[in-house]
């Protein structure tokens, strides 16, 4: 019997070392230790053994129980260990790895120079003001001034919808619908950013589609030196306070005088050279008194009332001011142009 319940011991002991999971040791604990385990099988003899032997085998008995328990434990304990370490290693985490890099974009150039230009004249006290971009012939054309079959029509060709609508060619609508809505009754002070259309080939300096920010000012006893000061103030803040300013006589149909601007040329200040095409000055805007006409159809007194306008095109400013070349890097989208703007 002692040999029998050593033979046990070894056979559990091997057994329980090669098991490969919990499952496993489960099924050995049941063949060994079970009701209906080798070990109790054995230890159904004992009744066969003489008084002397039974303590003996008996204490045998229960130390190859309590080493085939222990060594269950054990065994036990390992695989979960094993198991645990396993699971770790498959789900570890190096948080020391730098991390996905997340693209941020930025705003469009124009848009940037739009909020610029914005801020400078709200900061002068201007509202600013938006209106549709499908425009009535009559407030894009004949409430400026421009009667139909009138020649000044030429310079703004656009596209026809129908013969009333058409795509605006100038943000001067936005002004008049302003002037009318205010009945000749109270100054005005406002800018209109926007998109405008003209029938034009597009080339590097022409585009179809291009945005504007007008400017326009309505009250008593305001004359062309303020409109003058104004634009000093405008562009010596996007240009540079070293620019000067001067106005040349020029044509418009909703200004009588009409004026156009030009700065200093900031790489030669006047001296001359292939930038300002030796003349020293480059031309920046249009603008002028607004024309008696357009203030009495829109309701205002003209023997009470002034008012000067100005109209510029963003594309311009912002290709004077960072030196873009190509009026279509601006719609192409090219991710390596737009980007070099973006802490502008
Ligand atoms: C240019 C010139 C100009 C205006 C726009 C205007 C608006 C009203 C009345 C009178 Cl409501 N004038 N706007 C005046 C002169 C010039 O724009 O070259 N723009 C790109």
């Amino acid at each position: 019997m002692k040999e029998d319940l050593q033979a046990i011991e070894r056979e559990a002991l091997a057994a329980i070392e090669q098991a490969e999971n919990s499952q496993d040791l489960q099924d050995m604990k049941v063949k060994y230790l079970g009701k209906k385990g080798s070990l109790t099988t054995v230890l159904r003899g004992m009744g066969k053994l003489s008084k002397e032997e039974r303590p003996v085998i008996g204490e045998l008995a229960n130390n190859v129980r309590e080493t085939i328990t222990e060594a269950l434990d054990v065994k036990t304990e390992k695989l979960e260990r094993e198991a645990l370490n396993k699971q770790l290693e498959a789900e570890s985490l190096d948080v020391t790895l730098p991390g996905n890099p997340v693209h941020v974009g930025g705003r469009h150039l124009l848009t940037s120079i739009m909020e610029e230009i914005e801020d400078l004249f709200i900061g002068m006290g201007y509202e600013v003001k938006e209106g549709p971009e499908v425009e009535t012939d009559h407030y894009n054309f004949e409430k400026l001034n421009l009667p139909k079959n009138h020649p000044a029509r030429d310079m703004q060709d656009t596209f026809f919808i129908s013969n009333e609508l058409l795509l605006r060619t100038q943000t001067s609508p936005v002004q008049a619908r302003t002037m009318e809505a205010y009945q000749g009754e109270r100054p005005i002070k406002m800018i209109c950013p926007g998109k405008v259309y003209r029938r034009d080939t597009d080339d590097a300096t022409h585009s179809h589609q291009f945005r504007q920010i007008e400017g326009l000012v309505v009250d008593k006893n305001i004359t062309l030196s303020d409109l003058k000061g104004t634009l000093d103030v405008f562009a010596k803040k996007m240009f540079g306070k070293d620019r000067e300013i001067r106005l040349r006589p020029s044509f418009f149909p909703f200004t009588e005088p009409s004026v156009e601007m030009d700065v200093s040329c900031k790489v030669c200040h006047g001296e001359g050279c292939s930038v300002c095409k030796n003349t020293g000055w480059i031309e920046i805007l249009g603008g002028g008194m607004v024309h008696p006409r357009v203030l009495e159809m829109s309701g205002y007194d003209s023997s009470v009332y002034s008012g000067f306008a100005f109209g510029m095109g963003q594309e311009r400013i912002a290709m004077l001011k960072y030196g873009v070349n190509d009026i279509r890097h601006f719609y192409t989208n090219d991710i390596r142009f737009l980007s070099q703007y973006h802490q502008a």
